[in-house]
């Protein structure tokens, strides 16, 4: 269990910071995001450490997210409830402790990098996406809402990217992560490896670090081969996703009558309603406000979605029975009034939605 998560400092004041539960995507635990929250607080002052770096282990990717199939236990009793509300608390404290992070921190957004995955890595001063990486907020497909500062930092996308993004789950590569300010920079996977093998081996204490860092990056950066799809779609879909009323984006997505805009009806029209409904408030909402407003607006809905039918359903048909049939309780987009939405932006102790 404690290995679930591995911890290093070298001699030469570069630590690193490993997710290694490969067999589960490296999903992440209360225990691995605790462990890591200890970590950072630590190194912040340890004159020990200058630069910090973050990786996935094993072949497939960075992270998948939070570690759902736990959650899922939240719905039978109340100490997982418990257990769930502790999950999301510590998670969001760790993803904000790497915006804060005072020195480098070099995060591989290498092959899958999903949901709290992105959270956890979206405030490190040097993201480095590779050929591999396949970049999503998934959270739509599981009848929740995408979280991790989400409100934030799909809010940071060109024009209306990021709605689309969170109300699609769409997965994005290499050119849409750098065109969306998901990524610093980006290199082929070997030269990821090298680049780290030079962090390494490169004596921090005495170098001048940014400096020394960002001649490390520039020796190693290339550019994508695939030009980005977003770049090339943004008009249409900020169009279509400029409305704050999701019949009006999905009216706008009809009327246009084009390949595109009819796949991406079909797609949303694929996720929970509620789900839609609550993401599209917390989308518009969040760019009027700040990083720390974003993750506490996230607390109150995570823990609103820990009592919602619609969430356990959405995760029971896509990780737990696999049948891709959700049997949500909001079937239409029209069953889910503006009340509903508002009353789920409330922290409410007693009430199941
Ligand atoms: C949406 C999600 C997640 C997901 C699939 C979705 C998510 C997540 C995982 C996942 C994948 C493999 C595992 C695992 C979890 O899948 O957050 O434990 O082995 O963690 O459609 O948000």
């Amino acid at each position: 269990m404690s290995d679930d998560v591995l911890f290093s400092v070298n001699q030469n004041g570069a630590a690193a910071i490993v997710l290694n539960r490969p067999k589960a995507l490296n999903s992440l635990t209360y225990d691995m995001v605790r462990l890591i929250g200890e970590k950072l607080n630590e190194w912040e002052t340890d004159q020990n450490v200058s630069i910090v770096v973050i990786k996935g282990a094993g072949p497939k990717g960075l992270c998948a997210g939070g570690d759902i199939k736990a959650l899922y236990e939240a719905r039978s009793s109340k100490q997982a409830l418990q257990d769930a509300e502790r999950f999301f608390e510590t998670e969001y404290e760790v993803d904000m402790a790497v915006h804060r992070f005072s020195k480098p921190i070099i995060a591989c957004l290498d092959g899958i990098v999903m949901g709290g995955g992105v959270g956890l890595t979206y405030g490190a001063s040097h993201r480095i996406v590779t050929e591999r990486t396949k970049w999503a907020m998934p959270e739509m497909n599981i009848g929740f809402f995408p979280d991790v500062g989400a409100a934030y930092f799909l809010n940071k996308a060109p024009g209306r990217l990021g709605r689309y993004l969170g109300l699609t789950a769409s997965v994005i590569h290499a050119a849409d992560v750098l065109y969306i300010n998901g990524a610093d920079a980006y290199m082929e996977s070997g030269a990821l490896e090298r680049l780290l093998q030079a962090v390494e081996q490169t004596d921090w204490r005495l170098a001048s670090v940014e400096e020394k860092l960002d001649q490390l990056i520039r020796e190693s950066k290339t550019e994508p081969s695939q030009e980005s799809t977003l770049a090339r779609d943004q008009q249409a879909i900020d169009r279509h996703f400029k409305y704050d009323k999701l019949e009006e984006i999905l009216q706008s997505l009809e009327s246009e009558g084009s390949t595109f805009s009819s796949n991406v009806k079909k797609t949303m029209l694929s996720k929970s309603p509620f789900s839609l409904k609550i993401t599209l408030k917390q989308l518009a909402d969040g760019r009027q406000k700040t990083l720390e407003e974003c993750f506490a607006t996230d607390l109150v809905l995570a823990k609103n979605f820990l009592k919602h039918n619609d969430f356990f359903e959405g995760v029971r048909s896509v990780l737990i029975d696999r049948d891709q049939s959700p049997n949500y309780k909001y079937r239409n987009v029209s069953d889910v009034t503006d009340e509903a939405v508002d009353r789920f932006f409330q922290p409410s102790e007693s009430v199941r939605f």
